[in-house]
């Protein structure tokens, strides 16, 4: 199985090949984290990209997220029994009074093919959910979204709640929807903004290795 080619079928969103490159490569003994590595990533990282520079929409971003999340379901209980699965953990959810999920979900794949483990908290969030998140699960980064500019002001809600709480400064708070400014998230004091699902996970990155250094 050639790696180039499970890339390949990510982006261009063929699940079904995907899926069989994906068993082939475990059947010829290649390790689950090289086919994430150099495969599943690289393709989300180039999808990303050409939705950037809008070549790629909605549409297209969403078929290759399913060949991504089709060929990471194959390889992920693999890399769980080996104890792979390291990357930092997202707490993702649309805030409270809050129902849309398209966008959450797009940037919760991309944030997978990046390597990072999701807990996907749903839609309506209340800000405690996000607190026991990062209190009795350690997500590292909570990313919330909102699209209505009635429950946006459920972020800061959310980031006080953080604070009550005592956790605030062991995680990452970024923020995204349509409605959010990065201006918003610097007023509200969350540690970063994305426009889209292909930034978040640059912007995840990027707050990560800064709280490291
Ligand atoms: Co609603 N809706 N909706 N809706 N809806 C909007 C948002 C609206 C702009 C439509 C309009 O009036 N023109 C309007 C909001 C107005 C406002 O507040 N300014 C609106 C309204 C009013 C409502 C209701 C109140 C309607 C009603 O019932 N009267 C109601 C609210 C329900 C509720 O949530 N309590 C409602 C309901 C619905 C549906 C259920 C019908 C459906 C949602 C289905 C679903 O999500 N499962 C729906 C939809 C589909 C939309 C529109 C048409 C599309 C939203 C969408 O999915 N966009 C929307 C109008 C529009 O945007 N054209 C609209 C595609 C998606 C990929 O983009 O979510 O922006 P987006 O995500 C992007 C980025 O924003 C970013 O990355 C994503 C990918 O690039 N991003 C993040 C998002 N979250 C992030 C988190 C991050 C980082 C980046 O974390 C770090």
């Amino acid at each position: 199985m050639n790696l180039s080619d499970l890339q390949a079928a990510v982006i261009n969103g063929n699940a079904k090949s995907a899926d069989a490159l994906a068993r082939a490569g475990l059947a010829e003994g290649l390790a689950p984290m090289t086919i994430i590595t150099e495969a599943l990533v690289p393709g989300m990282h180039e999808v990303g990209e050409r939705f950037k520079r809008e070549e790629y929409f909605v549409p297209e971003m969403l078929l290759s997220a399913r060949a991504m999340k089709t060929a990471l379901a194959i390889v992920k209980p693999l890399l769980i029994q080996q104890g792979g699965l390291t990357g930092p953990k997202v707490a993702i959810g649309t805030v409270q009074g809050d129902l849309h999920d398209i966008g959450k979900n797009l940037v919760a794949m991309m944030l997978e093919g990046a390597g990072f483990e999701i807990l996907d908290l749903g839609t309506n969030v209340k800000p405690e959910q996000f607190v026991r998140a990062v209190a009795e699960q350690g997500a590292q980064v909570i990313a919330m979204s909102a699209l209505l500019t009635t429950t946006m002001t459920n972020m800061p809600a959310t980031v006080e709640a953080l604070k009550s709480a005592g956790v605030r400064d062991r995680t990452v708070v970024m923020i995204g929807g349509a409605p959010v400014t990065e201006r918003y998230a610097q007023q509200i004091g969350a540690d970063g903004f994305a426009a889209d699902a292909a930034t978040a996970v640059e912007v995840a990155q990027a707050r990560l290795r800064a709280r490291i250094a």
